[in-house]
């Protein structure tokens, strides 16, 4: 079953990609292509109600580092213009919903909201809030993957900048780089205020 849905309810769908929802994907998540039609089903209940519909969409340099070949955690994935970089081609996207791009400048886009620079720690923000601001969003649904990684970065920033935050299990898979991370992640989800509903 979707969210309830209004007109100020923002649905968030954070880099359901090929890299991270193919099994051929560079980044594969376990049952990745799993959320496709649940979030699917969140975006038809979000656009009957009105609601505005955002995507993220990670999208890095050929090198950067973060990945693991130049020094960071990750395998090669969401390299731009490449197939793995782009939106799963069974997701629902309306042809003029934002997609958010981040990581481009070699950062690492973990939120939604912000992009760190992977040696000097600093922050920048990227366009979701201000698209948020402008859609008049007051509550956020997010939705993607993965959800120990983008999703919860995305969630705990909403809830930072004031949001109530939704995060469906349904909708988010793990990526587990660590044993036990899904399950710190919904802790830590959790702990921060945000409603985790179960699948
Ligand atoms: C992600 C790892 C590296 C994600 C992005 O979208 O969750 N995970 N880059
Ligand atoms: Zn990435």
């Amino acid at each position: 079953m979707p969210q309830d849905y209004t007109p100020s309810t923002a649905l968030i769908v954070v880099d359901v990609q090929n890299d991270f929802a193919d099994p051929d994907g560079g980044l594969y998540v376990e049952g990745g292509e799993q959320v496709v039609p649940v979030v699917n089903a969140e975006v038809a209940a979000a656009q009957e109600a009105g609601a505005p519909v955002l995507y993220t969409q990670d999208w890095h340099p050929p090198s950067t580092p973060h990945f693991a070949k130049d020094g960071g955690s990750w395998p090669v994935h969401c390299v731009r213009d490449t197939w793995g970089a782009e939106l799963h081609p069974d997701l629902e996207v309306a042809p003029d919903a934002p997609v958010v791009r981040k990581g481009v400048d070699g950062g690492d886009g973990y939120s939604g909201f912000s992009v760190r620079d992977p040696v000097s720690g600093e922050e920048s923000a990227t366009e979701l809030g201000r698209l948020l601001d402008e859609a008049g969003a007051e509550r956020l649904v997010v939705t993607g993957l993965a959800g120990d990684v983008c999703v919860k970065a995305t969630a705990l920033d909403g809830v930072e900048l004031g949001y109530p935050v939704v995060v469906p299990e349904a909708a988010t898979r793990f990526v587990e780089l660590e044993e036990g991370d899904a399950e710190r992640a919904l802790g830590e989800l959790r702990a921060a205020g945000v409603e985790v509903v179960p699948a």
